[in-house]
C-alpha cells in the first residue's frame, strides 16, 4: 500500500474519542502514512509526538463575534490543510461539530475534496445529536460523509435509528487499546494515602452526570461498611465533582478517597488498582474499562450500551443494572475477598484485551476503509 495523506480531527480535551483519534494517528504514522491533526490544540496523547503534524485551529474574534466560532474556524482550517497537503482522506472523530465543519470544508474544496470518514463516539449521537436544534445538522453531516463508523454495534444501531440514516449502514470498527503500555506490572509504591489501604478501587471519568460517580462513592461506602480495608482513587474532573466531594464528606469517607483530577499517565494508577468501577448510565464503548482490563484489573460496570460487547459478564468482570449499587458492591467485595476469583477474572480481562481489542487489527480496518473509499473515487 502506498503511503496515504490523512487528516484527523478530534476534541482536544481528555476523553476517549480524542484518545482513539490520537492513537490511530500515531499508529498510521508508524506505518509510514503522512498524518495531519487539525485540532484546537494538541490532544493529551499527542503532546510529545513529532510523528504527526499538528495544525492548531484558532478562532478569530470580532466585536460581533466576541467568542469566535470554532465550527467555522475548523471548517476553514480543514479546507486549508487539505488543499495545502493534498489530503486524500479526512477522518473526523465526533459528529458535532467535527463532521459539520468537514462538510463545510468539502463545499469549500469542491471536486478536490478528500474522502470523508466520520466516527461517532457517544453523546454526539445519543444526546446532543438528538437535540431538535442539532439533529438535522448532525443527520446531514453523517449522511454526506463517505462512511460513518461507530465503536460498537450498540452505537451503530443507535445512530442509524436515532437519526433515521439512509444509505449504507454505519460500520462497526471497535475501539482499541495499546496492550503494551496498558499491561499488568508491578505496583509502584503508592504515596496516595497517609496509611496505604490493603486494596484499591479505582474509577476514571469526566465526572458528567451520566457517569454516576455518586454510585461509585456509595458502592465504596458499602464495601467499607462490610469491614474491607480499601481506598478509592478517583481520576478525572468535571461538572459533578463538587457534588461528589460533598457526598464523600457526608459519608465520612474523606480519609480513604483520593481525587486526583485529570491525569496524563493513567496506566500506573490502573496497575495499582484491585477493581475498576464504571457505573455509567450509558457508554457507547467504555474505553476506560478496556484500559483497566488490559492492565489485568477486573471491572465492575453497568450492563448498558456497548459495555456488554467489551467485557464478558462473570468472566472478565461483572455487569449489573444501572443504579444497582448493592449488586455492584457485592461483586466488588467478592473480587476483593476471594483471591482465586480475582486472579481468574484479572487474567481473563487481560486475555480478552489482547485477543479482541488490540490496536493493530483496528488500524488495518480503518486503512482498508480508506483504501476502499479512495478506490471508489
Ligand atoms: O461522547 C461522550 O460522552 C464523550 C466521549 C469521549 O470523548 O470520551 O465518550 C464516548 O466515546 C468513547 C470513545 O469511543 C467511549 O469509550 C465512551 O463510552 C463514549 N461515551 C459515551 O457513550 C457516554
Amino acid at each position: 500500500m502506498s503511503p496515504l495523506r490523512i487528516g484527523l480531527t478530534c476534541h482536544s480535551s481528555v476523553g476517549g474519542s480524542g484518545v482513539i483519534a490520537s492513537e490511530l494517528g500515531l499508529a498510521l504514522a508508524e506505518r509510514g502514512h503522512q498524518v495531519h491533526f487539525i485540532c484546537a490544540h494538541a490532544p493529551p496523547r499527542l503532546l510529545d509526538s513529532r510523528a504527526v503534524t499538528l495544525h492548531e485551529v484558532t478562532s478569530p474574534t470580532h466585536a460581533l463575534l466576541p467568542h469566535g466560532d470554532f465550527t467555522l474556524a475548523l471548517a476553514s482550517r480543514l479546507a486549508e490543510v487539505s488543499r495545502r497537503h493534498a489530503l486524500q482522506v479526512l477522518h473526523v472523530h465526533y459528529a458535532l461539530p467535527m463532521a459539520t465543519s468537514a462538510l463545510l470544508a468539502r463545499e469549500l474544496l469542491g471536486p478536490q475534496a478528500p474522502r470523508l470518514v466520520t466516527t461517532v463516539h457517544g453523546t454526539d449521537v445519543l444526546q446532543v445529536g438528538l437535540e431538535p436544534t442539532f439533529k438535522p445538522l448532525v443527520r446531514l453531516s453523517l449522511q454526506r460523509s463517505d462512511a460513518v463508523t461507530a465503536p460498537s454495534r450498540f452505537l451503530a444501531e443507535a445512530a442509524q435509528q436515532g437519526l433515521s440514516l439512509e444509505g449504507p449502514p454505519v460500520e462497526v470498527i471497535g475501539n482499541f487499546v495499546d496492550t503494551e503500555r496498558f499491561a499488568p506490572g508491578p505496583r509502584a509504591p503508592t504515596a496516595l494515602f497517609a496509611q496505604p489501604p490493603l486494596k484499591v478501587i479505582t474509577h476514571s471519568s469526566n465526572f458528567r452526570a451520566l457517569k454516576r460517580v455518586d454510585d461509585v462513592v456509595r458502592l465504596f461506602s458499602r464495601v467499607r461498611q462490610r469491614g474491607l480495608d480499601c481506598g478509592l482513587v478517583l481520576i478525572g474532573d468535571g461538572p459533578e465533582r463538587p457534588a461528589v466531594e460533598r457526598l464523600i464528606a457526608e459519608l465520612g469517607l474523606t480519609r480513604w478517597v483520593r481525587l486526583l483530577g485529570e491525569q496524563r499517565e493513567v496506566a500506573p494508577l490502573l496497575r495499582g488498582s484491585d477493581v475498576f468501577v464504571l457505573p455509567s448510565e450509558v457508554e457507547s464503548f467504555g474505553l476506560a474499562a478496556l484500559e483497566a482490563m488490559s492492565c489485568g484489573v477486573p471491572v465492575v460496570a453497568t450492563a448498558t450500551g456497548g459495555l456488554p460487547e467489551v467485557l464478558v459478564d462473570g468472566v472478565t468482570g461483572f455487569l449489573h443494572p444501572v443504579g444497582d449499587v448493592e449488586a455492584m458492591a457485592d461483586s466488588t467485595c467478592r473480587l476483593l475477598q476471594d483471591a482465586s476469583l480475582h486472579h481468574r477474572v484479572a487474567a481473563a480481562a487481560r486475555a480478552r484485551a489482547v485477543s479482541t481489542w488490540q490496536r493493530g487489527p483496528r488500524v488495518d480496518a480503518y486503512l482498508a476503509l480508506y483504501e476502499r473509499l479512495l478506490g471508489a473515487s
